[in-house]
């Protein structure tokens, strides 16, 4: 009976999580992405423009449906941002800690995913790639670590290449973190209110 219990059930009736993963060119965002889903490392470097992959996956024995949009990191496509923005239930911040450029601009997409959804908090989580590359590393994991926790969202390293490290653990994160927002509707509602009672106090 127990293996029934992993057989995913008919897709129609899963509920659709959709994560949009950002983060500067040549970061790994890709590479994460088709390791997730086609289990390979792609060693080329060939810029997205903007791709999605669609597959069930069970985290913590409840399957949905992950749609899951991969990003252009080159700053010539960053004009798309917004509307990909618009469409993310959870977010996948990325960078490489081979880049410390990389690094020094997730603030930004963190406070434009902000911005779009207006809300003081998001799903997202911050994803520190290429660890692989300790030689060439240029942000410590405590410089990591200190920039999640001042943007409130949890930390993970990964590695894309072959073996992988945590990169399904990336994805069910993120699923989770959504799964266990609380009360997202409230809370924009929250936000709306005081900006109009600060309108208010000003007449
Ligand atoms: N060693 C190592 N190389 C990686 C890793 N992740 C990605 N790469 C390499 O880094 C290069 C860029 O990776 P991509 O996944 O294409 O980068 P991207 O973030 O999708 O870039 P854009 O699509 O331009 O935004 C490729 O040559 C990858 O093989 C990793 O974890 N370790
Ligand atoms: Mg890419």
């Amino acid at each position: 009976m127990r293996g029934t219990m992993t057989r995913p059930p008919n897709n129609e009736n899963l509920p659709t999580v959709k994560l949009v993963v950002v983060g500067d060119g040549g970061v790994g965002k890709s590479a994460i992405t088709i390791q997730f889903f086609q289990k390979l490392f792609v060693t080329d470097y060939d810029p997205t423009i903007e791709d999605s992959y669609l597959q069930h996956v069970e985290v913590d024995g409840q399957w949905c449906m992950l749609d899951v949009l991969d990003t252009a990191g080159q700053e010539e496509f960053s004009a798309m941002r917004e509307q990909y923005m618009r469409k993310g239930d959870g977010f996948l911040l990325v960078y490489s800690v081979t880049d410390k450029n990389s690094f020094e601009n997730i603030i930004h997409f963190h406070t434009q995913i902000l911005r779009v959804k207006d809300r003081d908090t998001y799903p997202m989580l911050l994803v520190a790639n290429k660890v692989d590359l300790v030689h060439l590393r240029k942000v410590t994991e405590e410089q990591g670590r200190d920039l999640a926790h001042k943007l409130g969202m949890p930390y993970i390293e990964t590695s894309a290449k072959d073996p992988p490290l945590n990169i399904d653990a990336t994805f069910h994160e993120v699923v989770r973190i959504i799964r266990n927002q609380p009360n997202p509707g409230n809370e924009r509602r929250r936000k709306k209110k005081f900006k109009k009672l600060g309108k208010c106090s000003i007449l």
